[in-house]
C-alpha cells in the first residue's frame, strides 16, 4: 500500500499513526525527500538503497523530539528509495511505502513519487494507494488520474482509497471541525467517485490519532488539569496556538508541557480531550481511544481491510495480468496473441475484479436502486467483508444449511431484480454481479461440504 498525496499533505503522520509508533520521520527533514518503504521485520534497521545496487545502513536519530535518518553523506539524488524494518505486527498485512509530497515547486522529488505509481512504461509498483489531500487541487486531480491509469487502467481504478487529511485544520480548531471535515470530504466524494479515481473519501486527523494512541501518563493529567480550569480562561487561550504557549497564561500546567500538547494533539485534539474529560472520560486509555474514534483512522483502517486487505491477493493479480498485456502488446506471434486474448478476457470476467469496480461505484451512481437494497447488494459483494456470513448479513455462528439458504435466497432475490423491465443498465449489471457473488458463497459451500 502507498502514501501518496501534495506536500505536507501529512503523509509521514499518518503512517506513524497506523502503525502506532513514531517511525517515520515528519516536516522538513531531508529524508522526506526520499520513497521510504516500510515492512515488518525480526529488529528496527534503516537501509539506504543508492547509485545501481549499493546499500548503507542509515543510523536513526532524534533531533529536537523529531525522528530523522542520518543519510551518511550519501547526496539525496543518488538515492533510490530507503527500506525501513521495523518490528510491530501493524506491518505484518501490508508494506507501507511512503512517497515525497508532490509540488510543482520540486519537480524531480514529484517525479520519483510518480515514477513509483504512475510509470511511464505503465505497470506501478503499488497495488493499492492512499492519497492524501487538504483540499482538492488541480495537480490532485492530474496525478489521481494518472495513478488510477497506473493501478488499474482502462478496465477502471483499483484500489485507490482517498484521505482529507490534517481534518481538524478544517474547522480552526472548533469543536465541530471533524463535523464540518466530513461535509468537505462527501462533497469531494461527489466530485471524485463518480468518476471512479478513487473509492473512498474519508476524513482523517492523523496527527491526532498518532498523538492518541502514543498518548502518555503525564499528558492526560495535564489535559485533566486543563479540564478544571475556568472555562473562560480555558476558551480566552484557546484562541489562538500562540496563546495557548503563553507562560502567562493557563497557569496550572506548565507552557513546556502545553507546547508538547499542542505540538502533538494540535489545538483541536485539546479541546476535545479537554471536553471528553469533562464529560467524564476518567483515565488515559479511555481517553486514546476516545480521540482515535473521533480521529477518523477507525473508518480508515476499515475502509483499508475491506478494500485491500482481504482483498490483496485480487489487487495483486489485477496488477500481474495487466503487466502480462502491456508485456505481450506489441507481440504477434499466435501464441501470444492467444494468451494475451486469454489475459483480457480475464480482465473483463473474472469476477474478483467486478466486485471491486462496482463496490467502486454504486454508492455514487444513481441507477434506480432503493437505498437498502444498495446496502444489501454493497455487502453482499463484500463491502463490509468477504466472508461468506458477512456477505450474507449473517451471524458468524450461522450454520452452513442457513449460508445454503440465504445463498440461494439472494440468488433469486437479485436475478428476479435485473429482470425488472424499468431498471437502468448499471443497476441491472449491478444486480447480476450480486446474484453472482451469492453464487459463488455457494459453489464454496457445496466444494467445503465435498471436501
Ligand atoms: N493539525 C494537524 N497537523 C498535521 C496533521 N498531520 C500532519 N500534520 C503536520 O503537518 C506537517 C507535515 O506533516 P508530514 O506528516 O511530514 O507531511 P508529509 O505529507 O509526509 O510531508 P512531505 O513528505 O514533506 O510531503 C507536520 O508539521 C505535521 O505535524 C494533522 O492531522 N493535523
Ligand atoms: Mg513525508
Amino acid at each position: 500500500m502507498t502514501l501518496a498525496g501534495s506536500l505536507k499533505a501529512g503523509k509521514s503522520t499518518l503512517l506513524n499513526a497506523l502503525v502506532g509508533q513514531d517511525i517515520a520521520p515528519t516536516d522538513a527533514t531531508e529524508c522526506t525527500r526520499v520513497v521510504t518503504w516500510y515492512r515488518a521485520g525480526t529488529k528496527p534497521s534503516v537501509v539506504a538503497r543508492y547509485d545501481a545496487d549499493a546499500a548503507l545502513e542509515l543510523a536513526v536519530l532524534r533531533r529536537a523530539g523529531r525522528l530523522t535518518f542520518d543519510m551518511g553523506g550519501i547526496s539525496l539524488d543518488r538515492v533510490s528509495r530507503i527500506e525501513v524494518s521495523w518490528p510491530t505486527s501493524d506491518l505484518a498485512r501490508h508494506t507501507i511505502i511512503d512517497t515525497p509530497g508532490t509540488s510543482s515547486l520540486s519537480a524531480d522529488v514529484s517525479a520519483r513519487t510518480l515514477e513509483l505509481l504512475a510509470p511511464e512504461g505503465g505497470g506501478s509498483g503499488a497495488d493499492a494507494v492512499v492519497y492524501l489531500m487538504k483540499t482538492l487541487a488541480e495537480s490532485d486531480l492530474r496525478l489521481l488520474e494518472r495513478i488510477g491509469a497506473g493501478v488499474g487502467g482502462a478496465d477502471g481504478p483499483l484500489g485507490v482509497i482517498g484521505v482529507l487529511s490534517r481534518a481538524d485544520e478544517v474547522g480552526a480548531g472548533r469543536i465541530d471541525a471533524m463535523a464540518s471535515a466530513k461535509q468537505v470530504a462527501d462533497r469531494l466524494a461527489g466530485e471524485l467517485l463518480p468518476s471512479g479515481v478513487c473509492q473512498a473519501m474519508i476524513p482523517v486527523a492523523g496527527l491526532l490519532a498518532l498523538g492518541a494512541r502514543t498518548l502518555r501518563q503525564h499528558e492526560f493529567a495535564a489535559l485533566a488539569q486543563l479540564s478544571a480550569m475556568p472555562d473562560d480562561q480555558f476558551e480566552g487561550a484557546m484562541l489562538s496556538a500562540d496563546r495557548f504557549v503563553r507562560p502567562d497564561l493557563l497557569p496550572a500546567v506548565d507552557a513546556g508541557t502545553r507546547a508538547v500538547l499542542a505540538d502533538r494533539l494540535g489545538l483541536f485534539g485539546i479541546r476535545l480531550s479537554v471536553a471528553l474529560i469533562r464529560t467524564g472520560v476518567r483515565d488515559a486509555s479511555r481517553l486514546s481511544d476516545e480521540l482515535v474514534q473521533r480521529s477518523g483512522l477507525n473508518e480508515l483502517r476499515a475502509a483499508l481491510d475491506t478494500q485491500f486487505g482481504q482483498r490483496a491477493d485480487v489487487l495483486k493479480t489485477h496488477s500481474a495480468v495487466r503487466q502480462l498485456l502491456r508485456i505481450l502488446e506489441p507481440a504477434t506471434t499466435p501464441r501470444a496473441v492467444a494468451i494475451r486474448a486469454e489475459a483480457a478476457a480475464m480482465l473483463a470476467d473474472s469476477h474478483d475484479f467486478r466486485e471491486l469496480r462496482l463496490l467502486g461505484r454504486i454508492r455514487t451512481v444513481d441507477c434506480g436502486l432503493a437505498g437498502d437494497e444498495i446496502a444489501d447488494l454493497v455487502r453482499l459483494i463484500g463491502g463490509e467483508g468477504v466472508g461468506d456470513r458477512v456477505r450474507l448479513g449473517l451471524p458468524p455462528t450461522a450454520s452452513p444449511d442457513a449460508v445454503h439458504a440465504a445463498a440461494l435466497a439472494q440468488i433469486q432475490r437479485w436475478r428476479a431484480r435485473a429482470d425488472h423491465p424499468l431498471l437502468d443498465e448499471f443497476a441491472v449489471r449491478a444486480c447480476r454481479v450480486g446474484a453472482r457473488s451469492a453464487e459463488g458463497v455457494l459453489a464454496y459451500l457445496n466444494c467445503a461440504d465435498r471436501g
